[in-house]
């Protein structure tokens, strides 16, 4: 029996690794924009994580006709004021290393207190069925920016997103501990929830029917 197709609007390998952790490959095949074959050029200029979310989840399920779900995430500093919050990817150039992007973040919290040191990664999923119903789910992991870079696991910000009840960076987590209770694990299991309580997901040729996925 052929599994539905979901069609990921991501260019980031990272974030389909987690994707695919997470969501699991038992019920959906999920696809990334590179394996469907897609080279599309998105604009991301949504003035929230979700807009950004939406507008890649769009683009996508236009140009195909098939379901595609999108990721729409980053790091707000509170002591920065939410930066570089939606535009986290791009900050400081979008070819420059995390570990000048950390550092970076650390020496700008050098004059900070303890307290003031509270940050999140924030994660929208949206969902664009095959009829073009749209479904956008938000959720946020608090943590705080940690004195020095540690660990090798994850990606991006891990090394200096520290959660104090672990006492470890997430990029310190085994991949299992930090989907559990990351930003992506929590907004894409609520997006599952929404599949399942919409009977959006309709069997195995339910890829080109309306309304599925
Ligand atoms: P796509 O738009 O193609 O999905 P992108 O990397 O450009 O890929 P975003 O615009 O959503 O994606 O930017 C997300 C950035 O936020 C990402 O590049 C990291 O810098 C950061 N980020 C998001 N989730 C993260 C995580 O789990 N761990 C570390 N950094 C994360």
């Amino acid at each position: 029996m052929e599994k539905p197709k979901l069609l990921f609007a991501t260019g980031n390998a990272h974030k389909m690794i987690e994707i695919r952790e997470i969501l699991g490959t038992e019920v959906y095949e999920i696809l990334s924009m590179k394996e469907a074959g897609l080279d599309l050029d998105i604009v991301e200029d949504g003035d929230s994580f979700e807009a950004n979310a939406l507008i890649k989840a769009r683009a996508v399920q236009r140009a195909t006709g098939h379901a595609a779900m999108a990721d729409d995430s980053g790091l707000e500093v509170d002591y920065l004021d939410g930066a570089p919050g939606i535009y986290s990817a791009r900050f400081l150039g979008e070819d420059t290393s995390y570990t000048v992007k950390n550092q970076y973040l650390i020496d700008q919290l050098a004059e900070a207190k303890p307290e003031e040191r509270t940050a999140r990664f924030v994660c929208a999923i949206a969902l664009v069925t095959a009829d073009g119903t749209e479904y956008v789910v938000r959720e946020t992991v608090e943590g705080e920016i940690a004195h020095r870079p540690a660990g090798a696991n994850g990606f991006g910000y891990d090394p200096i997103f520290y959660l104090p009840e672990y006492q470890k960076t997430t990029a310190e987590l085994s991949p299992e501990e930090k989907n559990a209770l990351s930003h992506r694990g929590k907004a894409l299991r609520k997006m599952r929830q929404i599949i399942e309580e919409n009977k959006l997901l309709c069997g195995d040729t339910a890829v080109e029917k309306e309304g599925c996925l």
